[in-house]
């Protein structure tokens, strides 16, 4: 639908940047920090480690005085569980939490909001060791009171907070699950368990949230994007709808209805993926929804009807990170419409209204963008200049379909891009750059990790600027 008169962001429209403790602190092994998942995960000889990363623990004062200089009103960052409990339980480290108090007291000197990721990956190895990590129902407590912890000791300056980045990613790629071996079927299973602990403790957490009376908002950051049809063929239309279930909105009837949807507790028996569920898990989940929804949208994807054949039997899924075909149900195929990133990452900003739309009217919650943005092999110049005008092309045009999703009547809280400065990709190591600011290392190079503001820096700073007029 095209409009006559267009509303404009709301004056406290907040617009901000993300990153990820583990992609852009380093200092895996400093200031008391215990290990997580990914400290422990098999390095990949062709990309770098997150040992490192942008060194933003040794240099927060110098980072939060650029996001003030492009404007921020809000950061997303989150915290390193094992910087907080090395174990994930048990003892307190005073130095990781003297680290985040200085975080956040220099965000709110400079009046940017500070937006905390209580976890974003970056799982306490500790606890796969003590009892298996999220697969065990201990898991929920020990989450649920590390949460509380941050909620009394940050809870006085921080309002908006997000309990788990991309539940559907940990339960889908094992070594976030802590999970080693090569039974793929197994660590489905074990993935479907996980899932239904990480939910139950989501909704604990909402619960405790409101007993001490915080102020504020919480939700999950949620990996959603709409799957379209490959063709106008039924069969293409039903493996869209079907491919939007299992990869989407299973997780958010379980955080916001306390559901296991009909065809989705079919799509789990069948496969004997139907995890154990306790008397009352459902009842809380209905009980402690989110008060909001943190969306995290890259691409958008096309599928055709897959059937199933004596070759590729129910419960066949073609193996890669994140599944792309599954018998009987949908295949990923090319989208001719759209053109890609370097990474095949099917650029489609129509497809963000479209989410935005579609998540409205599912479940009806204020949304905040938690990450929208490009990788790409930026090129430092002489003369110290990125000329990244892909980056603001793909911004500009993501952000004009926020504009006409809040004119559609979908409630926006702001938007936050994806990165705030360069950090380690999470599947693709430090060739791969998302920030504004550049950050002066290679993949095995460290250089001399200066901070270098690309042109994009200085487009976001117009558009927040003029609150989203400029782009
Ligand atoms: C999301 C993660 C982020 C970030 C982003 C880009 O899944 O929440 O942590 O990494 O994807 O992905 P990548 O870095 O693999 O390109």
């Amino acid at each position: 639908m095209e409009y006559k008169a267009y509303t404009s962001f709301d004056p406290d429209f907040l617009w901000g940047a993300s990153t990820a403790s583990f992609q852009v602190e380093g200092a895996a092994e400093e200031g008391g920090k215990g290990l997580s998942v990914i400290d422990v995960m098999p390095k990949n000889p062709a990309i770098t480690d997150f040992s490192v990363a942008a060194d933003h623990y040794h240099r927060i004062e110098e980072d939060v005085a650029l996001m003030a200089e492009l404007g921020l009103k809000v950061y997303r960052f989150s915290i390193a569980w094992t910087r907080i409990f090395p174990d994930g339980n048990g003892e307190v480290n005073e130095e990781g939490v003297a680290f985040y108090n200085r975080l956040i007291n220099a965000l709110i000197k400079h009046h940017i909001e500070p937006l905390v990721t209580i976890y974003h990956f970056d799982y306490p190895q500790s606890l796969v060791e003590q009892y298996g990590g999220w697969i065990s129902r201990e898991s929920i407590e020990d989450y649920r009171s590390y949460a509380a912890f941050l909620f009394k000791t940050y809870g006085d300056r921080v309002k908006y907070w997000l309990t788990i980045n991309e539940q559907d990613h940990v339960v889908r790629i094992p070594s976030r699950l802590g999970l080693t071996g090569d039974d793929h079927y197994e660590q489905l299973r074990l993935g479907y368990q996980a899932n239904h602990h990480m939910c139950v403790a989501t909704a604990l957490t909402i619960k405790t949230f409101h007993e001490l009376g915080m102020k504020g908002k919480i939700g999950p950051a949620v990996s959603y994007s709409m799957v379209h049809p490959a063709s106008s063929h039924p069969d293409d239309v039903l493996a869209s709808k079907d491919a939007m279930l299992i990869k989407h909105n299973y997780l958010m009837d379980l955080h916001c209805y306390g559901e296991y949807s009909y065809s989705f507790q079919s799509y789990l028996e069948e496969r004997d993926f139907m995890p154990a569920i306790e008397d009352g898990d459902l009842e809380l989940m209905k009980q402690y929804p989110p008060t909001m929804l943190g969306v995290n949208y890259y691409f958008s994807e096309a599928v055709r009807a897959f059937p199933a054949t004596e070759e590729f039997p129910i419960g066949y899924q073609k193996k890669s990170l994140l599944p792309e075909a599954e018998a009987g149900v949908f295949e990923v195929v090319k989208n001719e419409n759209l053109a890609a990133t370097d990474w095949g990452w099917e650029i489609d900003p129509v497809g963000l209204r479209l989410t935005l739309r579609e998540l409205h009217e599912r479940y009806k919650l204020p949304m905040i963008i938690t990450e929208n943005g490009i990788g790409a092999y930026d090129k430092l110049e002489e003369g110290d200049i990125v000329r990244d005008d892909y980056r603001i092309s793909y911004l500009r045009e993501h952000i004009k379909q926020v504009k006409l999703a809040i004119n559609d009547g979908v409630t926006m809280l702001g938007y936050c891009a994806w990165s705030f400065m360069d950090v380690v990709s999470g599947r693709n190591g430090m060739e791969k750059r998302y920030g504004f600011v550049y950050i002066n290392r290679a993949d095995f190079d460290l250089k001399d990790m200066r901070r270098i503001k690309k042109d994009s820096f200085h487009w976001y700073q117009k558009v927040i600027a003029s609150n989203g007029e400029d782009l």
